[in-house]
């Protein structure tokens, strides 16, 4: 028998979690199915309706402002983000998305709050139907998943 301590997230709720999902319009017809498969699986997983809210933004660009906004209110166990970046529709595919990413790092970084990267960065528009419920499952429950360890994993730390 090990004296080896080990902390890690369930993937229940048992506590209330107030959770923020930030959406960006842009890719609106990708974004919606990570939306609803993200609430699908939070839902399932315990969360309730009334603690959840949605915020939609812009595009991927805007999001890391909008996550940090969310996270530094305090009123939100964790923050998820969803977009779809995809690399065919823009040239500077790698701006808005290393943008994104990076700004996403840093609101988690700063304020202390789980910010979860749920936006898909593909290189065409048939990758990302794939990562949005299709045949290579869904990127926004996925994030769902990941919001709730990470609720559950730094209530024990
Ligand atoms: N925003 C996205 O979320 N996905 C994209 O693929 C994309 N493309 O292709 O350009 C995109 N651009 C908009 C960007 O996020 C900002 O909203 C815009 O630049 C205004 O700041």
């Amino acid at each position: 028998m090990s004296a080896i301590k080990i902390i890690e997230g369930s993937l229940v709720l048992r506590e209330k979690s107030r959770i923020a999902i930030v959406c960006g319009r842009f890719n609106g017809f990708i974004v919606d199915h990570l939306e609803s498969g993200c609430i699908d699986t939070l839902k399932r997983h315990g969360v309730a309706e009334e603690d959840l809210t949605i915020v939609r933004c812009p595009g991927a660009f805007e999001i890391p402002l909008v996550a940090r906004r969310l996270a530094a209110t305090g009123t939100y166990d964790a923050v998820i983000t969803l977009g779809a970046v995809i690399r065919g529709s823009t040239p500077h595919f790698d701006h808005v998305a290393g943008a994104c990413s990076r700004g996403v790092a840093a609101a988690a970084a700063d304020t202390g709050v789980p910010v979860v990267f749920g936006v898909l960065t593909t290189d065409s528009i048939e990758q990302a139907v794939e990562r949005a419920g299709t045949k290579a499952g869904n990127k926004g429950a996925d994030a769902a998943l990941t919001a709730i360890e990470m609720i559950a994993l730094l209530r024990q730390i």
